[in-house]
């Protein structure tokens, strides 16, 4: 793979910049068909009220709207050898990795103090590609030059072969199942204005144990992409939320390596790896410009602030929420499926 980091980049665009501008011409008519294939698909209607109803595809509930987009991936959706793809089951660290991605890939467009990611959220930085292919932008997606980050929560038995079979880049983070579930519980609750409007918690933690939520099971999820990761680690990078929490530097310096652009060592001494981790922490993207609005993004028809992205950001949480009992239940299910991969939680 090229080695951007030695190439000052002075062109690179915030992909959403490209979105924003191309509305009136290059937006098509959301993808249709597959629609006749999606109505004989086992349907629930989502236990989180903002996502839309689950479809049962390849033995995974993934949102109606998400798969007509990843479906409609598959005879639209050109990668290019230089992509790169961000893949985690929803509240996994998205938000966290979309910003190291882009700041890394970027370093050498924007002076670290102006760089877009203090005015923009990383989800303007990094475009999720089965929604954009849901909503008819296919050709905003190929307006972006090269090299792309874009992002995706499809497990990867329902990623298109475009990427699956390609020389494309995918970085895989996941995050402890009890604290993905608390973060849901909580985004769910934001966006819906309040505790009284949504299921309660120990109803959530139910559907998350029996693997009917978005995306789920979420032990499918995580063990898709560790299986190929082992196949090929040169293509997919297996990471965790809790240990690039607890050594943002180093990890820092294995995904800049990863995504071809490692750090020189006129920058490690310069301090450069230490002012990306500080741009991308939850502190300094909270208190951001970019992130304080109301935007609406991801599902269409919803108003999401990109605020409600940024909680505590922390390992650990779900004991204010679970009992033992709850915990250890979630855990040894967990253990079970994961039984024969070698992965620990
Ligand atoms: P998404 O799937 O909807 O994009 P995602 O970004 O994966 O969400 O997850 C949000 C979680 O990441 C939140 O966790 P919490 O609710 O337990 O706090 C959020 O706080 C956390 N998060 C966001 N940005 C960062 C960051 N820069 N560093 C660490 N954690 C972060």
């Amino acid at each position: 793979m090229t080695n951007y980091g030695s190439i000052p980049r002075v062109d690179f665009p915030v992909p959403y910049k490209i979105i924003e501008e191309a509305n009136n011409h290059l937006i098509e008519r959301p993808p249709e068909e597959h629609d006749a294939l999606l109505a004989t698909l086992p349907l629930r209607p989502s236990i989180t009220p903002h996502f839309h109803p689950m479809l049962l595809y390849k033995d995974f509930w993934i949102p109606k709207f998400m798969l007509r987009g990843a479906l409609a991936m598959e005879q639209r959706f050109k990668s290019r050898p230089t992509d790169i793809f961000l893949v985690s089951f929803p509240k996994s660290g998205t938000t966290w990795l979309k910003a190291m991605i882009f700041a890394t890939l970027t370093r050498t467009s924007y002076p670290l103090d102006q760089h877009p990611l203090h005015t923009h959220n990383p989800h303007q930085c990094v475009p999720f590609i089965e929604r954009e292919f849901a909503t008819g932008c296919r050709q905003i997606i190929e307006a972006i030059p090269s090299p792309r980050a874009m992002s995706s929560h499809l497990p990867f038995s329902v990623l298109p072969q475009t990427i699956t079979d390609s020389d494309c880049r995918i970085v895989y983070v996941w995050r402890d199942a009890k604290d993905v579930l608390v973060s849901l519980w909580h985004f769910t609750e934001k966006i819906m204005g309040g505790a009284d409007k949504i299921p309660a918690f120990e109803q959530l933690y139910d559907s998350l144990c029996q693997g009917v939520n978005g995306f789920g099971p979420i032990w499918n999820h995580v063990l898709g992409y560790w299986e190929e990761s082992k196949r090929r680690p040169e293509k997919i990078l297996f990471l965790k939320y809790e240990n690039i929490l607890q050594e943002p530097v180093k990890h820092a310096k294995q995904l800049a390596h990863f995504i071809g652009c490692p750090y020189s060592e006129a920058e490690e001494s310069q301090g450069v790896v230490e002012q990306i981790v500080e741009l991308c922490s939850i502190q300094k993207l909270k208190n951001s410009d970019g992130n304080k609005g109301g935007m609406s993004f991801a599902v269409p028809d919803q108003n999401i602030s990109y605020s409600y992205l940024f909680r505590k950001g922390e390992a650990g949480d779900w004991k204010n929420y679970m009992t033992q009992e709850m915990a250890e239940r979630l855990d040894t299910i967990i253990e079970e499926k994961f039984k024969r991969s070698g992965l620990k939680i």
